[in-house]
């Protein structure tokens, strides 16, 4: 029996399971906790299942002597420093494949309330401003034939590109899967929708920057469900101010949670949604289950089934 620190309550069974073989503690609360105190409580730790707002930094790694396995609840584990893990031989999982559809849903979701402004709109019927039917009012972007540039065509990227093919858009992408992969200047000069699905690494970092926002038409629609520090947030804020780009909306900011008084919020045409990517409870089960398998594989002294690093 080993020793898990858990830091947030899960849906579904799946923590029951992991009790049921090891003495697992779960942090009760609805703030994540601080790094401190994620520090002290990972210091006797065997097993870490651990999320987006935990950072797992080299300290934090380098404290945990007893550290064996790190299972971060979701697919992206940039919160991880994975080569101060693989260093010590812990193992690092993630949970992918059972968040592909949800996330792809969301950010069809978002690319459709941003193409017809339906955040606007309904704002206006609770503001009582619907005081006639207007052929002029809130006229949006057309969807159907328009061409969507995927930036990563990763498992994301290609759900994303299946929803796409069912309204009739045109998919370009930056992906190395077949011959049709474009440059990002191109993909970005010839898109009506650009969707990011790549994962936040250095080169990703500021991808999308005063720069590359330049290159995007003024009818262009941004939509990241993939890491916030992908888009340089500043130069975004600019770009929707200044036409350079029409619309933006946002599943993921840097930082996260992002302050109500941020700048950014400030910015027009611009959705932001509080990082419910993932949001079904289907998915979010699913991902509990991929976790705590990952973590009852790594304490067996098996390879987690979605390990992330060779130890
Ligand atoms: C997760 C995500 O819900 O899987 C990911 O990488 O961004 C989300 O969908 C989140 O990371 C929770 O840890």
């Amino acid at each position: 029996m080993a020793y898990c620190f858990v830091t947030r309550q899960l849906p579904g069974t799946a923590l029951e399971r992991l009790a049921a073989v090891h003495e697992v503690d779960i942090w009760p609360e609805r703030l994540p906790p601080d790094p401190a105190t994620l520090r002290k409580l990972s210091v006797g730790a065997a097993g870490l299942l651990t999320m987006v707002s935990d950072p797992v930094d080299a300290s934090l790694i380098a404290a945990s002597s007893g550290l064996e396995a790190i299972a971060n609840y979701g697919v992206g584990y940039d919160n991880v420093d994975v080569e101060a893990a693989t260093e010590r031989g812990i193992r690092v999982g993630n949970t992918p494949d059972v968040l592909t559809d949800a996330t792809a849903d969301l950010t069809f979701a978002l690319l459709l309330a941003a193409a017809r402004k339906l955040p606007q709109a309904i704002a206006t019927v609770r503001a009582g401003d619907w005081i006639t039917w207007e052929p002029m009012a809130h006229l949006g972007a057309e969807v159907q034939g328009a061409t969507l540039g995927i930036v990563g065509l990763g498992r994301i990227g290609q759900a994303v590109a299946r929803r796409a093919q069912g309204f009739d858009m045109n998919v370009l992408h930056t992906g190395s899967r077949s011959g049709s992969r474009i440059s990002l200047e191109s993909l970005l000069q010839r898109s009506d929708f650009v969707s990011l699905h790549c994962p936040l690494t250095p080169e990703t970092f500021h991808l999308i920057n005063e720069r590359t926002l330049a290159l995007m038409r003024p009818t262009a629609i941004l939509i990241n469900t993939a890491r916030g520090p992908i888009v340089d947030q500043p130069a975004l804020r600019t770009a929707l101010e200044n036409g350079t780009i029409a619309g933006a909306a946002l599943d993921v900011t840097d930082p996260e949670p992002l302050p109500a008084n941020d700048p950014l919020l400030s910015g027009p045409n611009l959705i932001v949604a509080p990082h419910i990517g993932s949001g079904t409870r289907a998915a979010r089960e699913r991902m509990a289950d991929l976790a705590v398998e990952n973590l009852l594989a790594a304490l067996a002294g098996r390879r987690m089934p979605h390990q992330v690093n060779e130890v």
